[in-house]
């Protein structure tokens, strides 16, 4: 797909669609992000396949059912990647040295950020960034009660899109981190990758760095219960989607008509997940029909997983070396120190970057 960070249209084309009289006079936040959800839906809808970006996932009951997702046997991702961050805390704090200002894309609960502020030394601060203001200054809250000495300094945002100036903090930063874990990074195709690690760089600055968590490529013996549990927990996940758009933009979508279904797609290397339409039938949104044949998929997720290597690879294209690698014991997930290229290899002289995997 060709990026849903690139739209380029107005959202106020469709105001009027909107099923509580749209924008009015005074447009909050809200609404703001109402249209721009409208326009992202009816054009993902126009695609052949149709698409949903996955972000839309996370409304308060999404959020809910992923965090129980986070909890089941089969979804061993968040498990691996504490696990991961506990064993290799200390010498990931190493790498990054003193004095470091720590900045979250999606930064959601910051639940793997508190083993990181745990064994960082002497951080200067830290910047969550989150698309839900009200919950960011919740959590925000609750790390100033954990952490006393690290200013923390929450950034209201959608990361996906430009954001304007970073928060400053009290004493200048010795580098720039931009972490981002969560697996987040494999939501995105790999020229969506390559532009939002391209932009971490340029957040992270000359000798910064971006720490990221992805996914381990493995056998679809694993890969496929994570992502379609017994208990279904992940099938109300992907089908409450649509019951928010139903409830956000007043479209008709029948629950009952859809079925999920998250296949392996081995050429692209990533899960995925659908919504199978079980009959033909026709949708509304904003003003807008939509007709789906019997079978037809509506794609709400990819979610790649990488070699290391190819990890590595993906982040050379956006200018970035991995200076290093760490795997949980079980060989499941995988968090890499990336810097800027021309930082990479040492000194002058040409030592060699470390082997990554
Ligand atoms: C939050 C993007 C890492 O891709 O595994 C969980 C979301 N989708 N079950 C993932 C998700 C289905 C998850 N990430």
């Amino acid at each position: 797909m060709s990026g849903w960070a690139d739209r380029t249209s107005s959202s106020r084309a469709f105001s009027e669609m909107l099923p509580t009289g749209g924008v009015g006079g005074a447009a909050s936040h809200g609404d703001e992000s109402r249209l721009e959800m409208l326009e992202d839906v009816i054009e993902g809808l126009s695609r052949t396949p149709k698409m949903i970006p996955p972000k839309y996932f996370y409304d308060e009951k999404g959020s809910r059912l992923f965090d129980e997702i986070t909890r089941l046997d089969e979804y061993y991702l968040t498990r691996a990647e504490t696990a991961l961050m506990e064993e290799h805390a200390r010498e990931i704090a190493g790498e990054i040295g003193p004095g470091a200002l720590i900045i979250e894309p999606g930064s959601g609960s910051s639940a793997k950020t508190r083993i990181l502020l745990d064994a960082l030394i002497d951080p200067v601060g830290y910047v969550p960034v989150d698309i839900s203001g009200a919950y960011l200054e919740q959590v925000a809250a609750g790390l100033r009660l954990e952490y006393p000495a690290v200013p923390i300094l929450p950034l209201a945002a959608d990361f996906t899109e430009p954001l304007d100036a970073l928060p400053e903090p009290p004493r200048p930063p010795t580098r720039r981190i931009v972490y981002f874990p969560g697996s987040t990074i494999g939501n995105f195709t790999e020229l969506e990758a390559e532009r939002l690690l391209t932009r971490m760089r340029r957040m992270a600055g000359a000798g910064g760095g971006v720490l990221v968590g992805f996914d381990l490529l493995k056998s679809v013996e694993v890969l496929l219960p994570a992502y379609d549990d017994a208990a279904g927990v992940t099938a109300r996940f992907n089908l409450n989607l649509l019951a928010r758009l139903n409830a956000e933009l007043g479209a008709d979508f029948d629950l009952c008509a859809f079925r999920h279904q998250a296949p392996f797609n081995e050429a692209a290397s990533r899960m995925e997940m659908h919504l199978v339409s079980v009959r033909s039938q026709e949708v509304r949104v904003g003003g807008r029909t939509f007709a789906f044949g019997e079978g037809e998929r509506l794609v709400t997720e990819y979610s790649y997983k990488y070699a290391p290597e190819a990890f590595a690879a993906l982040a050379a294209s956006a200018g970035l070396a991995a200076r290093r690698s760490w795997t949980d014991a079980g060989g499941l997930f995988c968090v890499q120190l990336l810097v800027p290229e021309d930082a990479a290899g040492g000194t002058a002289g040409g030592v060699p970057s470390p082997a990554v995997g």
